[in-house]
């Protein structure tokens, strides 16, 4: 039956950064789907405010507050996880930051914090997950790319850095743990519309005509337009697909470029 291919009842999803954008959308969707959901937020704020919002949509919570470049307290949050929710079944490396500056004027540390939390932080969360789930001969592990993962673009040096490597990181964790039943893949959403790409979607800013250009579908993206690719490949319909970056971008990557108005359909009929 379609319908059980996307039910996980009984499954156990670790959402991090999933107190609202993208990691929220996911952690909404693979909970209606019937998983039991972690959210990990580095804000106790956030995540308390997070509850709240999960609840009215009849999802109960289990929250954890730690930063994932901390290796110890990712273990010490995943080991609560494990003691009073059960063993992590799929994990979502949603949690990233970005820092829109121009190489020359790039502090190092900057660039080491982006690449530590963007790229070194699925290497963290996933060495302490997948232990177990290579035990069990099962396991989901999506990692969240961009298509930064594959495209540079002027003052996001340090997240395409981050990005790129991460889905380099996500085609080696497939290659030593594919063997074991873990299904491990990357999401590469396009321009979505969040707090983290507000500073270049609002108020009239050029970057949003860019976006309507190179977008075949014309429109920015919505968080639950990534939340469900994350089903599929949370799914049973996603058992033979591994290492792989899924891009839920509107077409962007497809698309050089297309002068406005050009080859569309007439008035009447667009
Ligand atoms: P967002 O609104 O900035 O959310 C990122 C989440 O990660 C926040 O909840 C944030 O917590 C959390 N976080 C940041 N650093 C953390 C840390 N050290 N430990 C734990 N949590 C941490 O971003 P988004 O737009 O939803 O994006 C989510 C993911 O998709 C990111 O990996 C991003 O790179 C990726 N992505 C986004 C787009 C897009 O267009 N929006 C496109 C491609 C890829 P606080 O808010 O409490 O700091
Ligand atoms: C930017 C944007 C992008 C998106 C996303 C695109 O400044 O270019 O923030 O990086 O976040 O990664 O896939």
């Amino acid at each position: 039956m379609i319908n059980e291919l996307f039910d996980l009842t009984g499954k156990v999803a670790l959402v991090t950064g999933g107190t609202h954008g993208i990691g929220y959308a996911i952690g909404k969707v693979l909970g209606k789907a019937g998983a039991k959901i972690c959210v990990n937020d580095i804000s106790q704020e956030r995540l308390d405010s997070a509850k709240e919002t999960y609840a009215k949509e009849g999802i109960d919570i289990y929250t954890l507050v730690f930063d994932v470049t901390d290796e110890a307290a990712v273990d010490k949050g995943i080991s609560e996880i494990e003691k009073n929710v059960g063993d992590i079944d799929i994990l979502v490396n949603n949690a990233g930051i970005i820092k829109r500056t121009p190489i020359l004027e790039m502090d190092v540390a900057d660039f080491r914090q982006v690449i530590d939390v963007d790229l070194v932080s699925p290497l963290i969360m996933s060495k302490r997950v997948a232990p177990k789930m290579i035990e069990k001969r099962a396991g989901k592990i999506i990692n969240m790319c961009s298509m930064m993962s594959v495209y540079g673009r002027s003052s996001v040096s340090a997240y395409a850095s981050a990005k790129g490597g991460l889905k380099l990181l996500t085609q080696n964790m497939c290659c030593e743990w594919a063997k074991y039943g873990l299904q491990v893949n990357g999401i590469g959403p396009g321009y979505i519309a969040t707090e983290q790409t507000a500073p270049i979607r609002e108020n009239g800013h050029p970057f949003n005509d860019l976006i309507m250009t190179r977008t075949p579908a014309a429109r920015w993206g919505e968080p639950v337009d990534i939340a469900n690719a994350a089903l599929f490949l949370s799914s049973q319909a996603a058992e033979f697909v591994n290492g792989q970056v899924l891009y839920v971008d509107g077409g962007i990557l497809a698309n050089f470029g297309y002068v406005k108005g050009e080859n569309d359909l007439p008035a009447e009929k667009a």
